[in-house]
């Protein structure tokens, strides 16, 4: 093995490269959207500085001293004209942390900043804490709604017994965070909960996903929507299903809210996960749907079936066969990047518009839930297309 210096160099080296890699689209397959040929983030992207001592007396062998698992489920934000993640880090000890990784154009280059977010804690610290939902809310804040995970001290005998709820910090610079209050439902467990960006009847409006326990949503799940009339105390007295669980559907076991919605002029554009069992375990996609303009809770068009699916590499990882997305940008002139993490271990990108999207939800069949359904709506496209 080489000595301390030639080993720093060298990883340096390779980082540099790696953080320089331009990203190219995939040819595409289905016109809604564009994927890239690499991940826009992994685990090679954490600095060096953070999982390294550069002290040659401490480190002769320059090991790694703090290591990284997985770099995957990133809230994103268009911030000082850049492309910002908040990505979920997860180090190899399985505690997960903030971190922000910016880009110039979306798709490549993204370097971390500097240090990790140090996020305040509750009176009741956090076990681990995941999955960033940004708003940039009407308010002037930026919230970053995530689930704060903890031991269920119910169980004291079950080591793997937990307790997942919504904790909420509030920022202006991404840096500097206040935690506020976790949120307060009435539902036994809540993950996937986000902040819709706009008051709704002057109160915030929030989706949720309500679960009976910490991995299954058990009798309850679904998409739920609620309000709350503060932030700085927020409890949802009564949250409504949106969005429900369907047999035979991608939402078969769950489903969960993944950004907060997009405005458009033809309604709120929302993405979000459906679960199925499958023999081989969980298989996680990724569906959009619209919302009417003045009521986000009500559904008006929702095309059938996923509109990512885990590919290639991207289905084998931590938690294989998932792709997962809590992060997404629009620029002004349209262009859409969605950020989503394939098996619970790296980031990609892909690219499309919101026309696109938009066109996608109301004119894509929705789903029959029946085979002849399907059949139907075929026949149906075959017939138009016989008189083109
Ligand atoms: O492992 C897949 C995902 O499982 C959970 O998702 P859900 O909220 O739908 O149950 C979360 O732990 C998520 O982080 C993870 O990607």
């Amino acid at each position: 093995m080489s000595n301390f210096n030639d080993r720093l160099s060298a990883l340096k080296h390779a980082q540099t490269t790696l953080l320089g890699k331009k990203n190219t689209p995939i040819g595409t397959t289905n016109g809604i959207y564009q994927r890239y040929t690499n991940p826009i983030i992994t685990r090679e992207h954490v600095p060096l500085n953070w999982r390294y001592d550069f002290n040659k007396s401490n480190n002769p062998f320059c090991m790694e001293r703090i290591g990284v698992n997985a770099t995957l489920n990133s809230g994103a934000i268009k911030f000082n004209d850049k492309y910002v993640i908040v990505v979920r880090v997860e180090g190899v000890d399985r505690k997960s942390y903030f971190a922000v990784a910016e880009s110039d154009n979306g798709i490549d280059n993204f370097k971390f900043w500097d240090k990790p977010i140090t996020m305040p804690e509750t009176d009741r610290p956090d076990t681990n804490i995941y999955d960033m939902r940004l708003t940039r809310h009407q308010d002037g804040y930026i919230y970053g709604l995530f689930c704060t995970e903890r031991k269920d001290e119910s169980q004291p005998d079950n080591t793997s017994a937990a307790e997942a709820q919504c904790g909420i910090a509030r920022t202006k610079d991404l840096i500097n965070w206040e935690r506020l209050p976790d949120l307060i439902t009435y539902s036994g467990q809540q993950r996937n909960v986000v902040l819709h960006p706009e008051f709704i009847e002057g109160k915030y409006a929030l989706y949720t996903r309500p679960q009976d326990g910490f991995i299954s949503v058990g009798g309850g799940g679904g998409i739920g929507f609620g309000y709350c009339e503060s932030m700085e105390y927020p409890e949802i007295k009564e949250e409504t299903i949106i969005d429900e669980k369907v047999y035979h559907t991608i939402t078969e076991i769950k489903n969960g809210q993944g950004p907060a919605p997009i405005k458009t002029n033809k309604g709120w554009l929302h993405l979000a996960h459906g679960v199925r069992n499958t023999a081989a375990g969980l298989r996680y996609v990724l569906y959009t749907f619209l919302t009417d303009l003045n009521k986000p809770w009500m559904i008006t068009h929702k095309p059938a079936g996923h509109l990512i699916a885990p590919e290639g590499a991207e289905r084998v990882g931590d938690v294989s066969n998932v792709v997962f997305s809590n992060g997404w940008i629009a620029d002004d002139n349209g262009d859409l990047f969605i950020y989503y993490a394939s098996s619970d271990t790296r980031m990609h990108v892909a690219t499309t518009t919101v026309e696109r999207l938009i066109d996608h939800c109301i004119h894509s069949p929705e789903d029959g839930l029946r085979s002849a359904t399907s059949v139907m709506a075929i026949n149906q496209l075959i017939e138009s297309n016989a008189s083109q």
